[in-house]
């Protein structure tokens, strides 16, 4: 178990902003000013009880970290690896899940500012005859409102079975487009959120089609090379994480049944939407550039900031989600789920402040809603205690209708 503070931040100020209520048609509103410099001075006590909790709950391991303005805090309880018994740290990669949308549609976008595509336009402009409606644009792509069914629901129906029946698999995007495409549409293109990996694979399809590159070149040369990223690696079709990493242990749906070790798998089932190695250093560098608008123009990150209710108090927007806290703080990022690991990896509006939590474990909803209460730590210190355990998340919240914005 450790924890650390790195060089003493200088971060002051409270703002306790009031919960913003949403109209049931829109996005919630997002709350005003809450950079870094206002938001309360992050708990780092508070965060080690959260990821205690967690191992409490069954993750055989959990850590955190926060960069502020220079000012780094580190935390890690228990083990990355249960059979030799070495305790996780903040150096150890893992695997990222769906923070890997982030980075997909962080490409998509530096192809609009090269002009190269356009978000209004059908994905069948790019990728002809791929989809059975030419209605569905890319900006619906990106931010879930497709109405393209989401083939991980019958893949991992059942979580250890369907886990192994693709652990070893390599799929094209296109073979797990017509998975989806078997089923009908979840609604008209535009309509809705409706959350579905089928999106982020098209997105993958995109960025191969307008580049003439593998999505791995173009995460190499576009955000993993420019932020100096020595953690993040795309290794699809490979199964192994490389160097230090934590392993991964899927919970399976049997009460009581022994934990499997998932670490190594293709992730060939996700790919572009889910496939990513990285470590919560490199999470933090890259959403603390992306939001002070290092990796696109601010034209295309206001773009990823257009917000659509995606349930409670988060909204989505393009590859990018939005969550409001308890301390009427937003922070800005997303959350990730494959097979033994759970990432939350948010920053303030300005991207001062950043938070990535891992906990080693997967398909244990109250280890997910317990690691949510990182982001209160982190973001709203010490003022949110009296608030703890109340928010829940779940994977269907997801699945929470909206309208759209344009
Ligand atoms: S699910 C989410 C999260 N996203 C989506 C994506 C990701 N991950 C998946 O689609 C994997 C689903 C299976 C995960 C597996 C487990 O817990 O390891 N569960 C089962 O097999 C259950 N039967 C919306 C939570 C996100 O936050 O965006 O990552």
């Amino acid at each position: 178990m450790t924890s650390a503070r790195v060089r003493t931040g200088t971060v002051v100020g409270a703002v306790l902003l009031s919960l913003l209520s949403a109209p049931a048609h829109a996005a919630p509103r997002e709350a005003p000013g809450a950079e870094a410099g206002a938001l309360p001075e992050a708990d780092l006590a508070g965060l080690r009880g959260v990821l205690r909790a967690a191992l409490r709950q069954g993750a055989p391991g959990a850590m955190a970290r926060v960069d502020d303005r220079g000012t780094v805090l580190k935390t890690a309880v228990g083990v990355a690896n249960r059979k030799s018994g070495r305790a996780i740290g903040n150096a150890d990669r893992f695997r990222i899940g769906s923070v890997t949308k982030t980075f997909t549609a962080v490409v998509l976008l530096q192809l609009v500012d090269e002009k190269k595509l356009k978000l209004d336009a059908s994905v069948n402009r790019y990728l002809p005859g791929l989809l059975p409606d030419n209605r569905i644009t890319v900006r619906h792509v990106l931010s879930h409102r497709s109405g393209l069914y989401d083939y991980t629901n019958d893949m991992f129906a059942s979580t250890v079975p369907g886990f192994e029946a693709v652990r070893k698999k390599v799929f094209t995007p296109r073979q797990l487009v017509n998975r989806s495409l078997r089923r009908p549409r979840t609604n008209t293109p535009g309509a809705v959120y409706s959350y579905s990996n089928t999106n982020f694979v098209v997105a993958g399809m995109l960025v191969e089609k307008l580049t003439g590159h593998s999505v791995r070149t173009e995460y190499q040369n576009r955000i993993i090379k420019p932020l100096t990223l020595r953690d993040t690696f795309y290794v699809h079709p490979g199964t192994k994480i490389p160097g230090r990493h934590a392993h991964g242990y899927l919970t399976p749906d049997r009460a009581g049944a022994a934990l499997v070790d998932a670490t190594n798998q293709t992730v060939s089932w996700a790919q572009s939407a889910g496939a990513l190695i990285s470590s919560t250093r490199d999470l933090n560098t890259f959403l603390s550039a992306l939001l002070r608008g290092e990796l696109t123009s601010a034209a295309q990150l206001k773009q990823m900031r257009r917000w659509v209710p995606a349930g409670g108090v988060q909204s989505y927007g393009l590859g990018l989600r939005r969550r409001d806290l308890s301390c009427g703080v937003s922070v800005y990022g997303h959350t990730g789920a494959v097979q033994g690991f759970y990432t939350y990896a948010f920053a303030s509006k300005d991207g001062k402040r950043s938070l990535a939590a891992l906990a080693n474990t997967s398909n244990n909803g109250t280890v997910l809603n317990t690691m949510l209460r990182t982001l209160d730590s982190a973001f709203c210190g010490k003022s949110t205690k009296a608030l703890r355990g109340a928010a829940t998340v779940e994977r269907h919240e997801d699945m929470a209708p909206g309208i759209t914005l344009d």
